[in-house]
C-alpha cells in the first residue's frame, strides 16, 4: 500500500505547492489541509484554465478525492461558501465530498478589522485575512469554533462578548470607533452555516478510522512557521511539519511512515516584511519577479525575490525531515550567464551554516554566494532528465549534496503534465 504523502513548502510559501498538490493528489482518495485558512493562494492551471484555491484542499479538483478541512484551520465561512460556489460555477462539486473539522476555529469580521490595526502599528505585511487574530482568540480561548454553530443561544452571546471586547480595544488602544455590530455578524454566520453544516464531522475520527491513501497538503512555508521561520516575521500557525500532528489531531506516530517532501523554488522569495538575506533589489530581482510571474495570489503583491538561500533550505530538510526535494520554476533561471547559490552566512566575521532563531541576527548577515555556470536553451516542459543543459542537472545536484536529500522532481512550468521524475 502507498504511503500517506505530505507535501510542504521549504521557502517562504509559494514554492508551487499547488501545482505539485494536483498532480500528486490523483494518487491519493484523501486530501487534508491542516492549517492556514484563506491567506494561502494555490495556483493550478488545468485544461489551461487557472484555479487559485484558499481554503478548499487542491487535490479537490480531482473529483475523486475527498477533502478535509482539519481542526488546525481557521475558517472565514464567507469566502469558504463563495469558494464553493466559485468551483461550483467551473464545474467543480466538493460541497458532497469536503468534511470540516467541527473543531476548526472561525475567522469573523473582528478578526480581520484586528490584522488591519495590528499589521497598521507593527509591519508584517499580512494578507489581512484576519489568520493572526483568529489565532490569538484561539489560544487565548476566546474563539469560536466550527461545533459552536450548532448551539446558536450560546453562540449569541460569544460572538457579543467577542465584539464588546474588540470595539472596547478598538478604542482604547487604537482610538479607532469601529463598525462591527455583533447581530449582523451572528445572523451572517447563521445563515452561512446552512450552506455548509453536512460537510461538518469530527474529522479526526474520520482520519483515524479511514484506510484511504491520504495526502497533507501544507500551506505557507517552513521559514513562515510560527515556530520555526523568521519570528515574528512569520504565519501564526505551524507551516511546517510540526503542523502535522497538531493541525489534524492524529497522533505524532500516525505520521513516522509517511513521505514528507518540501517544494522549493529554484530561488527564492518571499512576500510581506521580514528579514531576507538573499534578495536581489535590483535588475535581477525585477527580472526573476517578471519571468516568475512573482504577485501573490491572494493579494496580488509583488513578491520579493533572491537566490536560491541553501542555508534556509537545509533548515527546512532537518525542520521538516524531508525525504525529498521538489525542485520548481528552475526555467525561470534558463538563459543567466552565471547563478549563485547562498551556501552560508557571514556574522560579525563569523561563518554561519544553521538558520538561526534571532531574526536581528538574521538582519544582519551577509550571504556567502557561490557562483555557478548558468545554462542556455529553455527547461520549459521538459519531460526527460537527459534533456536538461549539463550546467541545470549541476545546479540540481549542487542542491542535493548541500542538503543530503534527494531532488526528486522537477515541475517545468504551470500545467499538469509539466514535470519531471528524477527517481
Ligand atoms: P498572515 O496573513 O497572518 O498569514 O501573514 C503573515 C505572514 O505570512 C505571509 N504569508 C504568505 N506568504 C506567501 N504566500 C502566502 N499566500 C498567498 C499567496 C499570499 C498573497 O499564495 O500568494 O497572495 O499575498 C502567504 N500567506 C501568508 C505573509 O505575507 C506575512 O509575511
Ligand atoms: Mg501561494
Amino acid at each position: 500500500m502507498k504511503k500517506h504523502l505530505v507535501i510542504l513548502g521549504a521557502q517562504w510559501g509559494d514554492e508551487g505547492k499547488g501545482k505539485i498538490v494536483d498532480l500528486l493528489s490523483e494518487d491519493y482518495e484523501v486530501v487534508v489541509r491542516y492549517q492556514g485558512g484563506s491567506n494561502a493562494g494555490h495556483t493550478v492551471v488545468v485544461n489551461d484554465q487557472k484555479f487559485v484555491l484558499h481554503l478548499i484542499p487542491t487535490g479537490m479538483l480531482h473529483s475523486h478525492t475527498l477533502g478535509v478541512i482539519a481542526q488546525g484551520m481557521v475558517v472565514d465561512l464567507e469566502l469558504l461558501v463563495e469558494e464553493i460556489r466559485l468551483l461550483e460555477e467551473r464545474g467543480v462539486n466538493v460541497r458532497d465530498r469536503l468534511l470540516i473539522s467541527d473543531r476548526a476555529h472561525l475567522v469573523l469580521p473582528y478578526h480581520k478589522l484586528l490584522d488591519f490595526l495590528l499589521d497598521k502599528k507593527d509591519r508584517i505585511g499580512t494578507t489581512m485575512r484576519g489568520i493572526g487574530p483568529a489565532y490569538m482568540f484561539k489560544y487565548g480561548r476566546k474563539g469560536i469554533r466550527v461545533a459552536d454553530l450548532e448551539h446558536e443561544d450560546r453562540l449569541y452571546t460569544k460572538v457579543k462578548e467577542n465584539v464588546d471586547f474588540v470595539k472596547d480595544l478598538c478604542e482604547k488602544v487604537y482610538c479607532e470607533k469601529s463598525q462591527i455590530d455583533a447581530d449582523e455578524i451572528y445572523a451572517k454566520i447563521v445563515e452561512l452555516y446552512k450552506e455548509v453544516r453536512e460537510c461538518v464531522t469530527d474529522t479526526t475520527r474520520f482520519l483515524l478510522k479511514t484506510s484511504k491513501r491520504i495526502l497533507f497538503e501544507g500551506a505557507q512555508g517552513t521559514l513562515l512557521d510560527v515556530d520555526m521561520g523568521t519570528y515574528p516575521y512569520v504565519t501564526s500557525s505551524n507551516s511546517s511539519a510540526l503542523g502535522l500532528s497538531n493541525g489534524t489531531g492524529l497522533p505524532p506516530t500516525y505520521f513516522s511512515s509517511a513521505v514528507i517532501w518540501g517544494v522549493a523554488k529554484a530561488y527564492i522569495t518571499r512576500v510581506g516584511e521580514g528579514p531576507f538575506p538573499t534578495e536581489l533589489k535590483g535588475p535581477v530581482g525585477d527580472l526573476l519577479r517578471e519571468k516568475g510571474g512573482e504577485y501573490g495570489a491572494t493579494t496580488g503583491r509583488p513578491r520579493r525575490c533572491g537566490w536560491l538561500d541553501l542555508v534556509a533550505l537545509k533548515h527546512a530538510v532537518e525542520v521538516n525531515h524531508l525525504d525529498g526535494i521538489i525542485l520548481t520554476k528552475l526555467d525561470v533561471l534558463d538563459g543567466m550567464e552565471e547563478v549563485q547559490v547562498c551556501v552560508a552566512y557571514q556574522y560579525r566575521g563569523k561563518r554561519i551554516e544553521d538558520f538561526p532563531a534571532s531574526v536581528h541576527l538574521l538582519e544582519e548577515v551577509e550571504p556567502v554566494y557561490k557562483p555557478m555556470k548558468g545554462w542556455s536553451g529553455s527547461t520549459v516542459g521538459i519531460k526527460d532528465i537527459t534533456a536538461l543543459p549539463e550546467e541545470a542537472l549541476e545546479y540540481v545536484r549542487f542542491i542535493e549534496n548541500y542538503t543530503n536529500t534527494p531532488v526528486v522532481m522537477l515541475s517545468t512550468g504551470p500545467r499538469r503534465d509539466q514535470y519531471v521524475w528524477l527517481i
